[in-house]
């Protein structure tokens, strides 16, 4: 896929609130901190100028931001789920956010789940993986930053901890690197295929 136009097309802020369009939508969720919105600035070919908002502080992304693309389709960057250090009112405030449009959404094609490629997947994952396969969303599993790994914990496979620690098939897994870029082309099919207009 290629990508030749990219706009940044609304927020959702709060529950109930309708996407910014009916087009076809892909959602980036997991962790906070893991990775969502360097890598969709990267898939969007905005490693440097971003148009996603990253950040060294974890919980950057408070609000379902949708990003058009070729005038075609919705990436969606969602707000980290579990951010250790906000209220616990909030934390359950974005938990209720993202699945109110996660179950709510006719539009949504599938999400890509991130998962940082140098920890195990957590229970919190679990869960928000089997929410997914519950509601019926088709899910990728997106290992990040694997340019952090050592080449021995990469000839070692994480795919393998990570399909068992979250329940899923090792052709659900790609690996990828918002730094290096390495994954984006897998990705971008990945995501077309989610979108129906895989070749
Ligand atoms: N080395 C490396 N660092 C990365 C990569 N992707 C993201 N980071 C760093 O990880 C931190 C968090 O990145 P974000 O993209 O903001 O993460 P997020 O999942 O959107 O976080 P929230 O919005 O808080 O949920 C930033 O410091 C990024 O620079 C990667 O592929 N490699
Ligand atoms: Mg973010």
């Amino acid at each position: 896929m290629i990508v030749r136009s990219v706009e940044f097309a609304g927020s959702v802020a709060a529950e109930g609130q309708p996407p910014p369009g009916g087009l076809p939508q892909v959602a980036f969720a997991g962790r906070s901190n893991v990775g969502k919105s360097s890598l969709v600035n990267r898939l969007l070919g905005r490693p440097r100028r971003k148009i996603a908002r990253v950040s060294a502080v974890p919980g950057k992304t408070q609000t379902l931001n949708f990003y058009r693309v070729n005038d075609a389709f919705f990436l969606v960057d969602l707000p980290g789920l579990g951010y250790a250090r906000a209220p616990v009112a909030l934390r359950s405030s974005w938990l209720r956010l993202v699945r109110s449009y996660v179950s709510g959404s006719t539009a949504l094609k599938g999400v890509a789940y991130l998962v940082d490629s140098r920890h195990p997947p957590m229970a919190a994952d679990r869960e928000f993986v089997d929410y997914l396969a519950d509601a019926g969303v088709p899910t990728l599993v997106v290992l990040t930053k694997v340019d952090k790994l050592k080449r021995r914990e990469r000839e070692r496979g994480l795919a393998g901890p990570v399909c068992e620690g979250l329940g899923v098939d090792k052709e659900q897994v790609v690996g990828s690197s918002a730094r290096t870029g390495e994954g984006t082309e897998a990705l971008l099919e990945a995501v077309a295929e989610l979108l129906g207009t895989g070749s």
